[in-house]
């Protein structure tokens, strides 16, 4: 009797939760409801046959209970019954599944006018890649890819030179105009999801996958990997702005076509040195750091990293927590770089200087630090010498005190808290694996060791 009841109090509790929970689908922002409507339908069935199916083990356990003088009717077989539960099984999964593949056929067959764009999936971060004015997006191969080529261009085809390539997890859209999504995986297999667009596919090497929508509404809509992809794979965020029309032409044209990433300057070394005149006051003469000024090791870091933080300190995108008092002194002096190129110059001239072994100051138990420097490796490397495709600076032979500074900073949302700071925010969750001040310490005592 007890476990009867309990059957029927679980069948009552979850009709209750399912109807009054507050986690249901968010807001649709796409053409997608057809998507809504399949899952309805699913939990529909599957709620009718969990209901009739519990309340009818109730009712036999209840009805059918033992009783004195009682002897048990045994029936092997109906034949009546069998056909009935069979029938009546098809056509629940008939309807089940009929309503998906219909969807998902309309899925994936793209209307004539849809635009194109190309997502790129790596471990940890998206790109995203438009055709340009011809509307045909040029050859790519995964084999061309390299930290001047980071989308595996074809430079030899001309239909990519126009490209748009946008080298930030940030996507933006026009409204209300259906748009066709190819997506590649540089890697690993990865999966495109957003949820406020109920759409979702995966990213596999070697192949180009595809799905069309058109968003609905204005607005910025989390990217997601849906496909467990690595470590850091909950780390993997980009984010898509729905924009009007002329918002959006504005963003696009602001956008590198590949053409000009070529024509880009690559640091011109001579330029840079005296433009690197003023950051000697603090970062020393060799960029060799000053720990009483709080100015960090900079040479022997890697060059993209180094552009990034600049641009990232101008761009008001780091140092803009109140809290962050030292990123806040840099953020005049990376101003004074006019632009790119001279960005770009003095990280050129940065990288002609020799490189010193700062003196250690953090002291920990490296043995435990070892363990703890495990998942920090697979961005940084295994000898944190610092990897390129996952965006992770270099932490060996660098500032020990400053690193100290910054994962106390990105655990406290000092660093990494800016809305367009996805590398930051990526840092962020990852400093939270350090439970403390001690772990802090291990793991850079152990990153001094490599
Ligand atoms: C007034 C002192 C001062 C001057 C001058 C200065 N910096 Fe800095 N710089 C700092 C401090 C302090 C930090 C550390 C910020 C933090 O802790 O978040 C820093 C950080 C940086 C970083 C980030 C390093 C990293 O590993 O993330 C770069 C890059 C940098 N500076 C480059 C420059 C360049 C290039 C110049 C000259 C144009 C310059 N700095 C001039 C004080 C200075
Ligand atoms: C998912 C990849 C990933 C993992 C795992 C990871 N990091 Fe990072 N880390 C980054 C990225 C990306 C940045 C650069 C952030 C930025 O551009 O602002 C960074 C920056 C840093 C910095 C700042 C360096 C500087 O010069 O300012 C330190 C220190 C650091 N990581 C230490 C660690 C440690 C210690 C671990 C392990 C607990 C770890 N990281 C794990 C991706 C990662
Ligand atoms: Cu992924």
């Amino acid at each position: 009797m007890a476990i009867a009841i309990a059957i029927i109090v679980l069948v009552v509790a979850t009709v209750l939760f399912h109807f009054l929970s507050p986690w249901w689908f968010t807001p649709i922002a796409s053409n997608w409801d057809t998507v809504d409507s399949t899952v309805d339908v699913t939990f529909w069935v599957t709620g009718i046959v969990f209901v009739a199916v519990n309340l009818f083990l109730a009712y036999a356990l209840i009805r059918y209970r033992h009783r004195k003088g009682n002897k048990a009717h045994y029936e092997p077989e109906n034949k009546k019954l069998e056909w009935w539960l069979t029938g009546v099984t098809t056509v629940g999964i008939a309807a089940m599944l009929a309503p998906g593949l219909s969807v998902w056929a309309k899925f994936v067959t793209v209307p004539e006018d849809a635009s194109v764009v190309e997502v790129l999936g790596q471990q940890w971060a998206w790109s995203y890649r438009f055709p340009g004015k011809d509307g045909e997006l040029g050859a790519s191969d995964a084999r061309l890819i390299s930290a001047d080529n980071p989308f595996g261009m074809d430079p030899k085809d001309p239909a990519g030179q126009d490209d748009v390539l946008v080298s930030d997890p940030q996507l933006h859209l026009p409204l209300d105009k259906p748009v066709k999504v190819l997506l590649r995986a540089k890697d690993v297999n990865h999966q495109f999801a957003v949820p406020q667009f109920r759409v979702k596919m995966d990213m596999v090497p070697g192949m180009v996958t595809h799905f069309w929508f058109t968003p609905t509404r204005t607005g910025e809509f989390d990217v997601l990997c849906e496909q467990l992809c690595g470590v850091a794979h909950f780390a993997m965020r980009g984010r898509v702005v729905v924009n009007t029309a002329q918002e959006f032409d504005t963003w696009l044209a602001a956008q590198p076509t590949y053409e000009k990433t070529l024509a880009a300057s690559k640091g011109d070394a001579a330029a840079g040195q005296t433009l690197f005149a003023t950051c000697t006051a603090c970062h020393g003469a060799q960029a060799e750091g000053n720990r009483e000024l709080n100015a960090p090791k900079l040479s022997g870091q890697s060059d993209w990293y180094l552009v990034r933080q600049l641009q990232s300190f101008k761009g008001g995108v780091r140092g803009t927590h109140d809290q962050d008092t030292y990123a806040k002194q840099m953020i005049p002096f990376a101003s004074m770089l006019a632009d790119d190129t001279a960005i770009k110059n003095v990280v050129a001239y940065i990288k002609s200087l020799p490189e010193v072994r700062p003196t250690a100051s953090v002291v920990g138990d490296p043995s435990r630090g070892k363990r703890l420097y495990e998942t920090c490796a697979a961005c940084h490397g295994s000898q944190a010498t610092g990897i390129w495709a996952t965006n992770a600076p270099r932490l060996s032979n660098m500032s020990d005190w400053y690193m100290a500074r910054q994962l106390q900073h990105f655990r406290d949302g000092i660093r990494g808290g800016h809305p367009q700071d996805f590398h930051g925010a990526q840092m962020r969750s990852m400093a939270k694996t350090l439970a403390d001040d001690t772990a802090i310490a291990d793991v850079l005592d152990y990153v001094r060791t490599l």
